[in-house]
């Protein structure tokens, strides 16, 4: 099965994150599937230079701890391929200013900031040709990509229905469970790097201490009655999320054991400390190599633009170019 996955190098790594995206990139790996991590989308929003430059490392130890096996599948750094930046020129001669501009994270992420950089409204483009340059069948995100996803979709019909059948038309594929990890502080919305409130993340690399703090100050409600109801308990159904995804049980389940929001909350900080103790120490060794998580991705790269530039040749050709 091809697949294609990316994972901005913004900020660090959070358990949406992992349980919406990362973990199904684990379980679904193979000689055919191809994760990077897409630092050309970073430059979207106000990135330091040497912050990007160091983050992008840390991702790679953080991504190979989470069980990514460069012997399995393919590991590689967006702007390392060349033909990414290429394919979004292409694509964005195919795709529409009314179809971008009507993005919800689009809309949402301009409203926030006075002169928004174009590359803000383009993105979804250069994350289409991510997808479309390595004929991927696959892709594993979380819920909020949807829609991406789709426009991915309409992109690549256009172009084959205009120019002839270059690309593969993907689908998207979400977790059963997890899809839409919360911000524990405000439960309505997702939890996100580029809107961090300081205790509505948990960070992969956050210690017991922190964990512990941030879910015992998690948002919930008054009435005290342990239910799974995201309707009108949102802050409380995360939190059965979270713990039924990193315990295999059903969120029901779990709320059947609980009568009271505190020893839920004492219980899932001890799971999610458990659960993330082993991806810790294993990210601490790896990262400490930095030489080593360099040259794994130059190989990454080298066997991505096998790929990438066949396809790339291919759609330049059908264009006329
Ligand atoms: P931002 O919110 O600033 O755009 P992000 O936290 O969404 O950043 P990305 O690198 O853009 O991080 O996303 C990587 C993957 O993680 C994507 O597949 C995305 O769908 C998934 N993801 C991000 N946040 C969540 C979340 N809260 N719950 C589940 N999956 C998520
Ligand atoms: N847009 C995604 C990150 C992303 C991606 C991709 C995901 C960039 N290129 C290709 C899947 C496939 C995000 O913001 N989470």
């Amino acid at each position: 099965m091809r697949i294609l996955s990316g994972i901005q190098p913004s900020g660090s790594m959070h358990i949406g994150n992992y349980l919406g995206a990362v973990r199904q990139w684990v379980n679904s790996q193979n000689p055919d599937a191809y994760y990077c991590i897409v630092d050309l989308h970073a430059l979207t929003l106000q990135i330091e230079p040497a912050r990007l430059r160091e983050q992008t490392v840390d991702y790679l130890a953080s991504l190979l701890a989470a069980g990514l096996d460069p012997e399995v599948c393919t590991l590689f750094i967006q702007s390392q391929v060349p033909y990414h930046a290429q394919m979004n020129w292409l694509l964005e001669c195919v795709a529409t200013y009314g179809e971008l501009s009507r993005m919800t994270q689009f809309k949402e992420k301009a409203s926030r900031q006075e002169g928004y950089r174009v590359g803000l409204l383009t993105y979804p483009v250069l994350m289409a040709g991510d997808i479309l340059l390595y004929s991927a069948q696959q892709v594993p995100v979380g819920d909020d990509q949807r829609q991406h996803l789709e426009l991915t979709r309409e992109i690549a019909e256009r172009f084959n229905n205009r120019y002839g059948e270059v690309f593969t038309v993907p689908v998207g594929v979400q977790p059963k469970a997890s899809a839409r990890v919360m911000d524990l502080q405000e439960p309505t919305r997702k939890m996100s790097k580029s809107l961090a409130s300081p205790l509505g993340l948990i960070y992969l690399n956050d210690t017991p201490q922190e964990i512990d703090k941030k879910i015992k100050k998690a948002v919930t409600d008054t009435d005290n009655e342990v239910r799974f109801d995201w309707e009108s308990k949102p802050g409380l159904s995360n939190l059965l999320e979270m713990y039924s995804s990193f315990s295999g049980e059903s969120p029901e389940v779990v709320a059947g054991r609980y009568d009271r929001y505190g020893d839920l909350k004492r219980d899932l900080a001890e799971l999610v400390i458990a659960s993330l103790e082993p991806m810790q120490r294993r990210y601490r060794e790896l990262r400490a190599d930095e030489g080593a998580l360099r040259a794994l991705a130059a190989r990454g790269a080298e066997k991505a633009s096998a790929v990438a530039g066949s396809v790339y040749e291919r759609a330049a050709a059908a264009m006329g170019l």
